[in-house]
Order: C-alpha cells, then structure tokens, then sequence
C-alpha cells in the first residue's frame, strides 16, 4: 500500500500484555481452521478495556470480538495482537480499518501474517493511519500457537503432532496386543485436551482394526469439538471384522477415509480423500491442508508414526510415558527407520516435561536444521 512502516521500540509492560492475548488465542485452537486462532487485548491507562480471540469457524476476527466489547474505551487505547491484523475484505471489513476507526493509538503485534491477502498490508495500513506500531514481542510463542496456520499457509500442508503413549521403554502394547491401559487417567484425559485443540486426528488401519478408536473428544466442556477424522487404509482393510458397528464409522464426526482399494460404498458421513497415491502421505497431508485442516494431530500406530518420521513430516510428538517396562517383545510405539547413519537421525528438542499423576508428559519439537 505505502512506505514500509516504522517502528517504536517495545515498552516494559507490553510482553505481560501480549502474553495475555497469547492465552485467549490458544482458547480457539482446534475450532477455528481454516483460520489462525488469534488473541487480542485492548489496553487503556493500564486496565484492560476489551479481550477478543477468533470465534469457532474463524469469524469474527479476534479484534472485533475486543472493539466490540470495548466500545467507546477503545479511543487512544494499545491493541495488543498475536497475528498482524487482516487487510482484506471477508465477511467484516478489515481488522486494520476497524482498529484504526476505533481510534487506537497503538498496536503491538506479535508476528506477521504471511496470508497473501495481508502479508504486511495490516501493518502498512495502521502505519499510515498514525497508529505507532511495535512488532515482534512474543514472537517466538505466537509462533508456537499459529503453527497449524503458518505451516499450511507457506507449506501447503498442516502441521503435524505425534501422540504417543506407550512405557518408559516406548512400547505402545504388549506381543499379544493387549494395550489398554498403558497410561493412567490423568494421561488420558490430557490425550482428549490435545485432540480437543486439533482440526484433525490421523490413525492407520492397523490401529483402526486392533483398537476400534472413536477418536472423539470425551471431556466435560468440550463434549462439542468433533475434529475430522481420518483413517489412513491404503488396501482397504477397514472395518473388517469389526463390520458396520465401527465406531469410526458412527456418524458422530465427520471421517476421511484415504484408500487405494475400489471400496464399496462408504457409510453416511464417511468421505474417500482425493489423492493420486495413498502411499504419499506428502500428497495425503497437501489434501487435508486443501480442505482447511491446519493441526493434524497422528494417533497411530508404530508403522504410522515411523512413516511420517521418515518422511520428514514430524513436527512436534507429545509423548506421554508411563513409568513401567513392556521389554523389547512389545509393539515399539515408532516402527523401524531403517537408519544408516545417526546423522540422519530425526531429531528433536524437549519443550516441556510435566508430570501427570506418575506418568510423564514430554513435548517435543523438531530440531532446527
Ligand atoms: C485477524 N484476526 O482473528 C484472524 C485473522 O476468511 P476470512 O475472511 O476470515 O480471513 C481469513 C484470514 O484472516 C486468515 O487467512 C488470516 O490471514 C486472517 N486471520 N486475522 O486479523 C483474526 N483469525
Ligand atoms: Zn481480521
């Protein structure tokens, strides 16, 4: 739109801010895809004149969840936001027109939005109005809480979780199969938040057949998220024994079945993915990005979860680890990489260690390169 727009350095209170808006925005995560889960917080004199994050289905914007509730407050107020506001036109008109006719002073964004419709216009916009800007405070965690976003954004493709529960020792079920419960209650219930804060929550049929999942969301509050469903079943094994009573097959929740074989016809609700080779999860995750999913979260099993190692496509694993031995007999929660050389070992950094009731809780990122 105009010149790049300058910036005035940070103040002491602004980190504390935008760590507020941080924790209202991570409230839409797994509700608002295709759509970035943004906080804002409007601040004037010091107390706090309007909170906003975006609505489940991405509208409205967070901003105008905060202007709304601030009113007239918001006059001379500082915006505190954890995306660059929009610059386009959708359903409202832009976040950055609407901050701007409110009259803030101020905006202090976190990072900035690579969306094509944005992608610096929001900043440009509000620079040009007079509003003093101040950009990166709380980078690094809005980047953290817009991964889902950013990811299919600049890469095409969701971000991807593994969730693995398995013994100190990594195994995720006995030589027999027997594999619940490995992790105590307290583990299990964390293991539904996670599922409640993805768009979609990925398993392949060998799971699928041995574990007969409804991978829905069981906790109280949030009985209402269903995320997508996906099953990755290449020859067609599914549902097998288990027959029309499956549970991934009862309609609670929209389910993608990725497949190779002619099937027959699929139950109500239940939906073939497009891809020209089932065996590409690159080609798998491109369509789950086309269809809006931002957080993919993989649920499953070992011969799943070495597949996405191996492609490179692991981005974060939240392991939770009971403290109990399975010994090597068991079923190893990542199948074989088939290594040559440590060098290419995947590897990762702990973000968080939590104990959850005598099981642990560590988070996982994918190391920088
Ligand atoms: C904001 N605040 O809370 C969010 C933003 O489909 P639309 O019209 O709602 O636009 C979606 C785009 O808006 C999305 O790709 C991202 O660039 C931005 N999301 N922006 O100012 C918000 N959720
Ligand atoms: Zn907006």
């Amino acid at each position: 739109d105009a010149d790049p727009p300058t910036f005035v350095p940070a103040r002491p209170d602004d980190s504390r801010h935008m760590a507020h808006a941080l924790a209202l925005a991570r409230r839409g995560l797994g509700r608002t895809a295709p759509n970035p889960a943004v906080g804002c917080v409007l601040i004037r004199d010091g107390a706090v004149v309007g909170r906003g994050w975006t609505r489940p289905g991405g509208r409205p914007h967070a901003e105008r969840i905060a202007l709304d509730q601030a009113g007239s407050a918001a006059r001379g107020a500082t915006a505190y936001v954890t995306l660059e506001p929009c610059a386009h036109h959708g359903r409202t008109p832009p976040c950055a027109d609407a901050l701007v006719a409110a009259g803030i002073a101020r905006a202090v964004v976190a990072i900035e939005d690579p969306d094509p419709r944005t992608a610096g216009r929001g900043l440009a916009r509000l620079a040009a109005a007079g509003v003093a800007l101040t950009l990166g405070v709380g980078a690094q965690a809005a980047r953290a809480v817009g991964a889902g976003f950013l990811t299919r954004v600049t890469c095409g493709r969701p971000l991807v979780t593994l969730k693995l529960a398995t013994s100190l020792d990594g195994r995720i079920a006995l030589a027999n199969g027997q594999s619940q419960w490995i992790t105590g209650p307290q583990a299990r219930r964390r293991g539904h938040l996670l599922r409640a804060q993805h768009d979609a929550i990925l398993v392949g049929s060998g799971t699928a057949l041995a574990d007969d999942p409804a991978l829905t969301v069981r906790l109280a509050g949030l009985e209402d998220r269903a995320p997508v469903r996906v099953l990755l079943d290449r020859r067609g094994r599914f549902p097998g024994p288990l027959g029309a009573g499956a549970r991934l097959f009862d309609g609670t929740a929209p389910t993608l079945v990725v497949t190779e074989s002619d099937r027959p016809a699929l139950p109500k609700g239940v939906a073939r993915l497009d891809v020209c080779d089932p065996g590409d999860l690159h080609d798998v995750l491109r369509q789950l990005a086309a269809r809006g999913i931002t957080r993919l979260l993989v649920e499953g099993g070992g011969t799943i979860h070495a597949g996405f190692a191996r492609a490179g496509l692991v981005d974060r694993i939240v392991w939770f680890r009971a403290a109990g031995l399975i010994g090597g007999d068991g079923l190893a929660g990542i199948a074989a990489l088939g290594l040559d050389a440590l060098a290419d070992m995947p590897r990762f950094a702990c973000i968080e260690r939590l104990d959850l009731g005598g099981d642990t809780l560590e988070t996982y990122v994918k190391a920088e390169a």
